[in-house]
């Protein structure tokens, strides 16, 4: 299978469960402002949205919306533990989790990286990003490691990606000390680690 994405974005996500998994799996760069693929290729030929990430299957199949996608990977190898039980109540919880990252978190951002947004879009901006970290470090304070509980999920991925957004659009983690050990925590992980090098984000 092939993901598709672009360095640092949204993308980093399934990148990371792809590299937890450590099955084998390709990738292609996509400029996502002018939707040329690093093949030269058209994007919007691929994912017709023109969001990455996006993931095509080796029967040819497309998969779209990254909280769609992790779960998918998660699904295809359950012996890797990343997601509970489809119907089960704690399934439902990671879909609570990976439904606030992408509908109340992620989209957040978007004024914050939008050029040419006025400042009272980007105060806005900033307020829900502040609003959804408060309800992080509230999650984080009962002393759980992961979103989850003791144990690593897909969704972990996801808020790690999205929160390491912040140093680019200047937001402190320092009044979020539990999610600050979070992200310390997720930066460990060896995976992790290969997911930022392949995607050129780590110093050599
Ligand atoms: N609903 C999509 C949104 C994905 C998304 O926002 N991707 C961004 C990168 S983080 C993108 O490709 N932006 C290109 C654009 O806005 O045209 C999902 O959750 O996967």
């Amino acid at each position: 299978m092939k993901l598709f994405y672009k360095s640092g974005a949204c993308s980093l996500s399934p990148h990371i469960v792809l590299s937890e998994i450590g099955k084998p799996f390709e990738t292609e760069a996509v400029d996502t402002k002018t939707k040329v693929m690093a093949s030269g290729g058209d994007f919007f030929k691929v994912n017709p949205k023109g969001y990455v990430p996006a993931l095509l299957l080796d029967d040819g199949n497309l998969i779209t919306e990254g909280a769609v996608i992790v779960q998918y990977l998660a699904d295809q190898s359950p012996e890797k533990g990343l997601a509970p039980k489809n119907g089960t109540l704690e399934r439902v919880r990671l879909q609570e989790h990976l439904n606030h990252i992408a509908a109340e978190y992620h989209k957040s951002y978007t004024p914050l990286f939008t050029p040419g947004a006025s400042e009272e879009l980007k105060a806005f901006g900033v307020g829900r990003v502040e609003k959804a970290l408060k309800h992080y470090e509230d999650l984080f304070s009962d002393g759980r490691a992961y979103l989850m509980g003791d144990a690593f999920s897909v969704a972990d991925a996801y808020l790690f990606t999205v929160t390491n957004w912040t140093k680019f659009v200047g937001i402190s983690l320092e009044p979020y000390p539990h999610v600050s050990a979070f992200m310390a925590r997720m930066a460990a992980r060896p995976a992790v680690q290969a997911a930022l090098k392949a995607e050129g984000l780590l110093k050599a």
